[in-house]
């Protein structure tokens, strides 16, 4: 599992090399907006039964035969694992943005998934519809405006939706 220091590091070390200025200079812009991501965490964290309930509520909606009988959600044991996937994809993702590093994701949540899903006979693209449903919330969420010191967001809202992506795509 790497952060954004550790991944710079290991690559320069994997070389023989030092830092570049560019890596210095990325790592420096990266502290020096370390609230917004800390900030961006804890939106996320805080709304975290929010994310998952409105994005599975609305992923019902729009494929009802995952709820309805024999469907892949039916049962309250099968309505409950889907609830609890969604939620730790979304856990992981925030471990992510923290890190600024999407190893944690893709090493202890999403190594496997697909074939998990495969395995299980759960539908992959189901799940991933969910995932982009938890983004755009998420994405809302965090970047509203309000109640916090107004600055640019874009490239932080960008890398945070992109976590998303990748949780989305490697299981669709
Ligand atoms: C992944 N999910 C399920 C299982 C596992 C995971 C290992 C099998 C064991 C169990 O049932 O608990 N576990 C999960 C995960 C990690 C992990 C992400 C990462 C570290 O350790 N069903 C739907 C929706 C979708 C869904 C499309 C969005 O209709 C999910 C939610 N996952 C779902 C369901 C099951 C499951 C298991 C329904 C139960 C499948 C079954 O037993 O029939």
């Amino acid at each position: 599992m790497l952060d954004a220091f550790a991944k710079v590091v290991s690559q320069a070390d994997a070389r023989g090399e030092f830092l570049t200025g560019a890596q210095i200079d990325a790592l420096s812009a990266m502290v020096a907006d370390g609230n917004k991501r800390a900030d961006v965490v804890n939106r996320i964290t805080s709304n975290s039964s929010a994310i998952v309930a409105n994005a599975a509520r609305a992923l019902f909606a729009e494929q009802p035969q995952l709820i309805a009988p024999g469907g892949n959600a039916y049962t309250n044991r099968r309505m409950a694992a889907c609830l609890r996937d969604m939620e730790i994809i979304l856990r992981y993702v925030t471990y992510a943005i923290f890190a600024g590093d999407a190893s944690v994701l893709d090493d202890r949540c999403l190594n496997g998934l697909k074939e998990t899903y495969l395995a299980l006979g759960t539908p992959g693209a189901s799940v991933a519809v969910g995932v982009q449903k938890m983004k755009d919330a998420a994405v809302a969420i965090a970047g509203d405006p309000n109640g916090v010191t107004r600055g640019d967001c874009s490239a932080l809202m960008a890398e945070v939706a992109s976590y998303f992506d990748r949780a989305a795509s490697a299981v669709a």
